[in-house]
């Protein structure tokens, strides 16, 4: 059965609903992962591989970011980690014929998830303009057409350099490298879109925008608090650490305005408790908070820390923080009415969680993206600190600040500086080490990189990986904005949007997945990533490369580099390409942190960068301490009869990319366009369960955006929350409404209206 694409699209959507599951994982997620694995890759190609992923010999798991322990079982995945194992190892092809046979427009009319089932791509491709259909191109060719388009330029900050989270620090490094040369820091990532704003409130009040916790702290604390996340679907692996500290006597607070199974109860499936018995319950607390009620909800927890006796660490509070006056004289202030309001829970629900706060001599927070994309996303994640900093829970074991990053080395990429906003630091280590000036104006985000290309003042876009048009907000502006480019180029595995929403001219240049051996003129090569906690380790592909003509990112970047940039360049593009260990040589003389790069990383399982405030209480910031925030308490305010949206991930999807047609354990089959709605807001619209409904955002400006046709579903979602999938949804959200400071787009807080349809609109996903 391998290597069938499915057939028939539009993709026939017609959701079939039953009760959401409580408990996550089990025997039959790993039927599941057995069933996609050996569907995409046959059956002895799935058995090698997947006992490959995440093991110290093997490769990184191209799923999420979250760590491996040092004592490894066997099988160190999970259901959805097999999922984009399968997802990338597939024996699928995308060649030259399948591109003959489909014109561009016609693409443009089909799923996103068809396009993805289609395989992998295996040669470089062009799109001329005006052509109808993309045709092949040798590399030497598309190096020239990229070379082309960039010389006429006005400037280089007239060109984009997108990344998505899956590169390599190798291939992110001489990527940014690139840029930079070239004359531009317009490096704008998926990271603008995930967890910016994370970074910006760290930054500030911590003095570094990573997590302070490792995996072992987890384990050792007495409670931990899980806000706006949902691992049982997108970090199935951090179940596996819930339930060993549960098992060690740690408490859980879950604040969601879902149930979600995973965090109600984990079957382990490598123990036989999780196989045959009833798992292991999760959650101690549940708090269904409201969409956007976080800092009213953590502001509320810190006044009630301040006017209990006792309750503070006042020695950690004098030593290592500044502002602690101006924030307890705001938190003073905070009133139940409003808190409830903006929260939507029972006072004696905070009350409970304040018990367990204070039972607990060890706290650690873990978010995602229910706190980072919201208008007030910065601020809600600086009240996480306040409160952390109010009982010295930074910097000791078992205590601290956890985002739980998404893509597989997204931090990575950030370390090895890819970002817009570079720091004068980084550019003079870079300038010294490669004898060039690279420009110090800041570039362009993703939300300023589409305006730009809107406005005509970008006009060619290079994406390292990831669906741009997809991923981002405001689908048909977005949409429009790059098919204003002079010319698109996506480095890429898979076949995506991307590909056939296309400026004037476009390539398609195919590259080698995480699964692959990598082979260069110096040997057999590895790639590095950094974990969400700041470990960084080495990563091999075993697996013959899916077609001949791939390049390996790293290689791609280095001919781009020798063909735009010629002889100008001092920086050796040619030895870097043949042997990956002399570009590590000069990230460990640029990047604090990775001295002795190569030696360290040859060591089983890698090493961990260094974390000021977690390895030493010190805090890099402006102050040189701990910033407790006073901001200014916020929360969405709704206008009478309409819902607040919140834009998320099915279990059977990677970001863009779909697997299927299910979210299991949510209950809902065969189909993407639903939305999840309150039984009694559904009601209050006369909507039953099975009616179908158009979502209509409404914005200041007066301008209305539609998604027609979602099957409504009730479900025990919190008053006023509806939730539905991204990327179908993306069309609602306006590309200015975004968080302050981070510009990250607010996909988790999109006021809609709801208009009964006849019924299912279109079958099309995205
Ligand atoms: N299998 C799989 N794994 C993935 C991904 C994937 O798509 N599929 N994506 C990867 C990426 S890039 C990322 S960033 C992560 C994403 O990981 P998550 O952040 O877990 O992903 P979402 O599906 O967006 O889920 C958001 C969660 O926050 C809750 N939430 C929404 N708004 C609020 C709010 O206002 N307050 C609170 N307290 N909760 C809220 C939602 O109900 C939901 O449970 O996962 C990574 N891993
Ligand atoms: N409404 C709404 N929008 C959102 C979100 C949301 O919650 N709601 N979440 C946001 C978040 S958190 C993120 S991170 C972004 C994700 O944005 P992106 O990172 O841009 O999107 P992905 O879907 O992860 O990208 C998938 C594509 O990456 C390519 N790919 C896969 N592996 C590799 C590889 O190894 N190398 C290369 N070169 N290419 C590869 C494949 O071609 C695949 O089609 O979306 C954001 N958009
Ligand atoms: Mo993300």
């Amino acid at each position: 059965m391998a290597g069938k694409p499915p057939t028939g699209d539009p993709v026939q959507d017609a959701p079939e609903v039953t009760a959401p599951q409580h408990a996550a994982a089990g025997l039959p997620a790993i039927a599941h992962t057995l069933r996609v694995a050996t569907d995409q890759m046959g059956l002895r190609r799935t058995a090698l591989t997947l006992l490959k992923v995440n093991q110290k010999d093997g490769f990184d798991c191209p799923g999420c970011a979250w760590p491996e322990p040092d004592k490894r079982h066997a099988a160190e995945f999970c259901e959805n980690g097999a999922k984009a194992v399968a997802e990338e190892a597939t024996l699928r092809r995308v060649a030259p014929a399948f591109f003959a046979a489909h014109p561009v427009a016609e693409l443009a009319t089909r799923s996103g998830y068809w396009l993805g089932q289609q395989g992998r791509l295996t040669h470089p491709m062009y799109l001329a303009e005006g052509a109808t259909h993309y045709e092949p191109v040798t590399w030497e060719r598309a190096f020239d057409i990229i070379a082309e388009e960039l010389a006429p330029l006005d400037s280089p900050d007239e060109a984009v350099f997108y990344t998505s989270g899956r590169t390599s620090n190798e291939a992110a490094f001489l990527y940014q490298l690139f840029a930079r040369e070239y004359g531009t820091n317009n490096l704008p990532d998926c990271s603008n879109m995930c967890h910016e704003s994370s970074g910006s409130a760290l930054s500030e009040t911590i003095g570094i925008g990573k997590g302070s916790v490792l995996l072992d702290d987890l384990h050792r604390a007495d409670l931990i608090i899980v806000a706006g996340q949902n691992p049982g679907t997108n970090h199935p692996r951090m179940l596996s650490a819930l339930e060993t500290a549960k098992r060690g006597g740690t408490k859980i607070i879950t604040v969601n305005p879902l149930p979600e199974a995973g965090l109600e109860r984990f079957n382990n499936p490598q123990n036989a408790r999780g196989l045959a018995g009833r798992g292991t319950p999760l959650t101690d607390l549940f708090l269904q908070i409201r969409l956007g009620g976080d800092q009213a909800l953590f502001r509320m927890l810190g006044k009630l820390l301040l006017d209990t006796e006792g309750a503070l660490d006042t020695a950690f509070i004098e030593e290592h923080t500044h502002g602690f006056q101006e924030y307890a004289d705001a938190a003073r202030t905070t009133d139940w009415e409003e808190t409830l309001a903006a929260t939507g829970l029972r006072r004696e629900e905070i009350e409970r969680a304040l018990r367990m706060i204070l039972a607990s001599r060890r706290t650690i927070v873990c978010w995602a993206m229910g706190l980072t994309q919201h208008k007030h996303a910065v601020n809600t994640i600086k009240e996480v600190v306040n409160l952390l900093l109010l009982r010295g829970d930074i910097g000791r074991p078992g205590a601290g600040v956890c985002p739980v990053r998404g893509h597989s080395n997204v931090q990575g990429d950030r370390t090895m500086g890819i970002f817009e906003r570079p720091a004068p630091a980084f550019l003079d280590a870079l300038e010294k080490e490669f004898g060039f000036a690279p420009p110090r104006h800041h570039g362009l985000d993703v939300v300023r990189a589409i305006r730009a290309l809107r406005d005509g003042d970008a006009k060619v876009f290079f994406a390292m990986g990831g669906n741009f048009v997809a991923a981002t907000p405001d689908t048909d502006v977005t949409e429009a904005a790059i098919r204003r480019a002079r010319l698109t180029v996506h480095v890429s595995t898979k076949l995506n949007r991307s590909h056939v929403i296309t400026g004037a001219r476009a390539l398609i240049l195919p590259t080698l997945g995480r699964t692959e051996r990598d082979r260069q003129a110096g040997g057999e090569q590895f790639v590095t990533v950094e974990d969400s906690m700041g470990m960084v380790h080495a990563s091999r592909g075993r697996l013959a490369p899916a077609s001949e003509h791939l390049l390996s990112e790293p290689a791609i970047v280095c001919r781009l580099a020798r063909r735009v940039l010629g002889p100008a360049s001092s920086t050796p593009w040619e030895e870097f390409e043949k042997d990956y260990a002399t570009i590590r040589d000069r990230i460990a003389r640029v990047i604090p942190g990775f001295e002795d790069f190569n030696t360290r990383v040859a060591r089983p399982g890698g090493f961990t960068l260094p974390h000021a405030p977690r390895d030493a209480r010190r805090f890099p910031t402006a102050t040189g301490k701990a910033n407790f925030s006073a901001t200014p308490v916020e929360h969405p305010h709704l206008p009478e009869g309409r819902l607040l949206l919140q834009t998320l991930r099915s279990h059977d999807q990677y970001n863009t990319t779909i697997y299927g047609l299910d979210d299991r354990y949510r209950g809902i089959k065969n189909g993407r366009r639903v939305v999840l709605l309150h039984p009694d807001d559904a009601r209050a619209h006369g909507l039953a369960d099975g009616a179908y409904a158009d979502l209509v955002s409404e914005w200041t400006d007066g301008t209305e955006r539609r998604a027609p046709g979602f099957r409504v579903v009730h479900y025990p979602t919190a008053r006023g929350c509806a939730a539905a999938y991204y990327p179908e949804t993306n069309v609602l959200v306006p590309l200015d409404h975004t968080a302050d400071t981070s510009n990250t787009p607010a996909s988790k807080s999109v006021v809609i209206r709801l208009e009964p349809a006849a019924a299912a609109a279109g079958t099309e996903g995205s």
